[in-house]
């Protein structure tokens, strides 16, 4: 065999394996060499990268990640927009991808407040539906959507962000119409239509103390009535000022208690002044200057700093491997980031693994590094 180098990246992270033959064949090393079995590492995949387009993204998801979950395809809104009609396409794209790459594919997400089109919660008159006609709707989105991948999905995030800062439920249409009874219901369901497939809660903000309480409360209560729940997504939207890693690291260690796995779903640091520290779309800021320092490039202060917490927050992690199974950055590379809008429309962030130009960021590229030189 011939002497094969694959590498292309501008650093180095070549692995080189000896072949039966005493040929050497090359493997660039990725996240995912790094982290070993210790969890999977996954990223979120926007449609122009689960449908082949992107081919700058999808060479770092295939040499990086093991995991990918949809960004937005497999959302109420989007594949279910009107009643009965159920728009695949891109879904399957983005599930092919992932059985072609011998991925592990998260399904995001079933129900959830946001983005889930009005059908859902009324009738012809605009009024709300009765509980019963929710039940039936969420049955139906539910085991077609879970039914279509079944056997083909890891897992799903069942439920999204249904408990708020002081533990409460949200007051959602789902609880307004069903009260507490939606969460366990879509459990129920979703397990009846994929009984091999893991079940998620995903939340954002779960090192608030009230949220926290509130999560394992949830917990307690899916298990008490004999309902599988894998694991909570802990969603890792994080800024240089929040979350506190202590803070974090304890909601980590209280639902594993709960006897589930802990997944850091979502992650991604914005390096922008605080604007707001919410993941709900809705929790917008208007745009300022001052709240876009960084038009063209980041400082290196900034670059340094914004590093060295995104490595603490991965040697957490690291250091909790026996209940974390997966590690999902959501997005890419930074220009594709949701953060570039999000609190407010209109920054340059720089909150991804990847930089705009497709190259790891320091902390990624120093542990490629090191285990490049063992
Ligand atoms: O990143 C997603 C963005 O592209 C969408 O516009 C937005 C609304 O659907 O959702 C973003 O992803 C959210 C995720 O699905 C749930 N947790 C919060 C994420 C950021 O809003």
């Amino acid at each position: 065999m011939k002497f094969k180098h694959l590498a292309t990246a501008s650093f180095c992270g070549i692995l080189a394996a000896a072949c039966a033959g005493g040929t050497t064949q090359t493997k660039e090393i990725g996240l995912k060499d790094v982290v070993g079995n210790k969890f999977l590492v996954g990223a979120a995949l926007n449609v122009r990268q689960s449908s082949g387009a992107d081919t700058s993204s999808l060479k770092i998801v295939k040499r990086h990640f093991n995991s990918i979950v949809a960004e937005n395809c497999m959302k109420s809104e989007e594949i279910q927009p009107r009643e009965g009609e159920f728009f695949f396409d891109e879904a399957d794209k983005f599930v092919n991808f992932g059985i072609e790459n011998n991925m592990s594919i998260i399904g995001h997400c079933l129900i959830w407040h946001s983005q889930c089109p009005d059908w859902f919660f009324t009738d012809d008159k605009g009024n709300n539906v009765s509980p019963e006609i929710l039940r039936q709707r969420m049955k139906t989105h539910i085991s077609t959507v879970v039914g279509r991948y079944k056997g083909k999905i890891k897992g799903w995030d069942v439920v999204n962000e249904a408990i708020v800062e002081d533990g409460s439920y949200r007051k959602s249409k789902f609880y307004e119409i069903l009260g507490e009874e939606f969460i366990p219901l879509a459990f129920q369901y979703a397990h009846e239509a994929d009984p091999d497939a893991e079940l998620y809660y995903n939340d954002y903000g779960m090192n608030v103390k009230g949220r926290r309480e509130g999560v394992v409360k949830l917990i307690r209560s899916l298990k008490e009535k004999g309902l599988r729940i894998d694991a909570v997504g802990m969603q890792g939207h994080m800024g240089m000022d929040y979350p506190d890693i202590k803070e974090f690291e304890e909601s980590m260690l209280a639902f594993a208690a709960e006897g589930v796995k802990v997944m850091i779903t979502e992650w991604d640091m914005s390096a922008l002044p605080t604007a707001r520290q919410s993941a709900n779309i809705s929790d917008t800021v208007a745009f300022r200057k001052s709240l876009n320092p960084y038009p063209d490039a980041l400082p290196d202060s900034v670059n340094t700093a914004w590093n060295k917490r995104m490595d603490e927050f991965f040697t957490l992690f690291e250091k909790h491997s026996d209940i974390v199974t997966r590690v999902t950055a959501w997005g890419v590379s930074d220009g594709d980031s949701w953060k570039n809008d999000f609190p407010v429309r209109g920054r340059k962030d720089y909150p991804l693994l990847f930089d705009r130009n497709y190259q790891p960021k320091d902390f990624i590229r120093k542990m490629i590094e090191e285990k490049d030189n063992n």
